[in-house]
């Protein structure tokens, strides 16, 4: 059996903390016993992590540059840390190519692609010196698999799944293992009403029938293992489904 990995302190900053998968993974992380900054753009938001002991939140927005220089330096004066997890991004709409909004597809390349360049690029320093730092990025299935209605959300999320690729090639020899999680039909309070403008209802409609999508709860499992194994072990690339989503096309819906 695999050992986890050493009782040495560990600690992990987490984007896009303030709900979904992003909250489910600094919560989960601090049960075993991590420190956590967690970052997130509204501060309202990040209220509720700030209660739990483990979690430092940084009120950050991913693509702006200084911002991000600024939660650099709060990091640094409180520690440091050996893990980052860059879970911020989202989608905006569902239109076909011939009528994609211009202005979605920029927020998606902005805030999937450059909102992953902008932190790892700034915390990378501190990753390489730590000796043993890892680099995970949540991007998505719809990265590896196009459908229709999809073309800007999966073109930002192929674009960071090709940055992650790159990275691992490059930060290998700098100890930096890099691992990517790419999850499939999950259901969280926000990601597909924002995707449809805040329409409630089709976005329950998204879920209707589907017995049991994947939970934040259930990605957050599956990367608080990948960063917990041994630092020589690297899980590449973490293809997550639930059993009724065989497919992008292919979802078992019941009733
Ligand atoms: C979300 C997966 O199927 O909505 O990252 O594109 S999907």
């Amino acid at each position: 059996m695999i050992q986890t990995q050493s009782a040495e302190p560990r600690s992990a900053l987490v984007t896009g903390a303030s709900s979904g998968i992003g909250a489910a993974t600094a919560h989960r992380l601090t049960t075993d016993g991590w420190q956590v900054f967690a970052l997130a753009r509204r501060a309202e938001k990040l209220e509720h992590l700030a209660e739990q002991e483990g979690i430092v939140p940084i009120v950050c927005d991913v693509t702006d540059r200084e911002q991000v220089d600024e939660a650099l330096a709060q990091v640094t004066a409180e520690g440091g840390i050996d893990t980052l997890i860059n879970n911020a991004g989202g989608a905006l709409g569902v239109d076909p190519v011939a009528q994609g909004r211009v202005d979605d597809w920029e927020w998606m390349f902005r805030t999937n692609v450059l909102g992953t360049l902008h932190v790892t690029q700034t915390f990378l320093p501190m990753l390489r010196a730590h000796g043993e730092g890892t680099v995970l990025n949540l991007t998505s299935t719809a990265g590896i698999t196009a459908y229709e209605g999809g073309a800007g959300y999966c073109a930002a999320k192929s674009g960071q799944h090709a940055l992650t690729s790159t990275l691992r090639l490059e930060e290998a020899e700098h100890n930096v293992r890099v691992i990517e999680v790419l999850p499939g039909l999950v259901q969280t309070e926000e990601f597909t009403a924002k995707r449809l403008r805040g329409d409630t209802a089709a976005a329950d409609a998204v879920y209707q029938g589907v017995e049991k999508p994947l939970t934040a709860e259930d990605v957050a499992e599956v990367i608080a293992h990948a960063v917990n194994l041994p630092h020589h072990v690297n899980l590449d690339q973490i293809v997550m489904r639930p059993v009724a989503q065989a497919a992008q096309h292919k979802v078992i819906r019941t009733g």
